[in-house]
């Protein structure tokens, strides 16, 4: 009775299905292709997708910052930086009579000449004005126009020079010299400013701090 039952069961699947397995298994195959290629695609267009939106934050990361400078605005640019260097330079003191304070602390430091880089012309005089105390103003050898008159403040005491030789001139504050006291005078044509600059370089190895500041004060020459 079993066994009647499971051959009547395969004889009925035979039939309803009214094909064979191997059939059955072609279509299936046939089917699971089109899957894979409908599959496929739909992966294509993700990539595709996420490709385009690669390209675009690679283009937003590499674009240029800014705006595009036309040629009119860089002029305008460069006319900009020569003014600020332009203004660092010292202009020609006006008068025949000058004031140089000797400070604890000025705009541009402490222990510092004000200002610490003149321009003046020959014949004109310079007070140095104790306006602090423990300071001096001495000229340095070898740093002074050839042929020109050294001087040497006492300390704590006002001194007044009067320049009669062309060239430049670079003197210190005596106990604070390490410390960069130096000031700049220029009388008239800057005509041993080669010399001085290779003294300069020289004279900073000794400073402790503010070690550019004269080669900086040439500068403003
Ligand atoms: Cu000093």
């Amino acid at each position: 009775m079993k066994i009647g039952f499971k051959n009547l069961l395969l004889s009925a699947s035979v039939l309803l299905c009214g094909c064979s397995s191997d059939a059955v298994n072609l279509g299936f195959k046939r089917d699971l292709t089109g899957f894979d290629n409908a599959l496929a695609e739909v992966e294509n267009k993700k990539q595709a997708a996420l490709l385009a939106e690669a390209h675009s934050a690679v283009a937003e990361r590499i674009a240029p910052v800014g705006k595009v400078t036309m040629k009119e605005d860089l002029r305008s640019v460069s006319t900009e930086v020569e003014v600020s260097v332009a203004s660092k330079k010292v202009r020609l003191s006006e008068g025949s009579e000058h004031t140089v304070k000797m400070l604890n602390a000025g705009d541009g430091g402490t222990m510092i000449f004000e200002p610490a880089v003149i321009k003046i012309s020959k014949g004109d005089t310079i007070h140095f004005k104790a306006t602090d105390l423990s300071h001096n103003s001495a000229s340095i050898e070898g740093m002074i126009p050839e042929g020109a008159a050294p001087w040497a403040g006492i300390m704590n005491q006002d001194i007044s020079v009067t320049f009669d030789t062309e060239g430049v001139y670079v003197y210190q504050c005596d106990p604070h010299v390490i410390m960069a006291m130096v000031g700049v005078i220029q009388v008239g044509a800057a005509v041993n400013m080669s010399a001085v600059k290779e003294s300069a370089d020289k004279f900073e190895t000794r400073f402790v701090m503010n070690n550019d500041r004269l080669s900086e004060y040439l500068t403003r020459l």
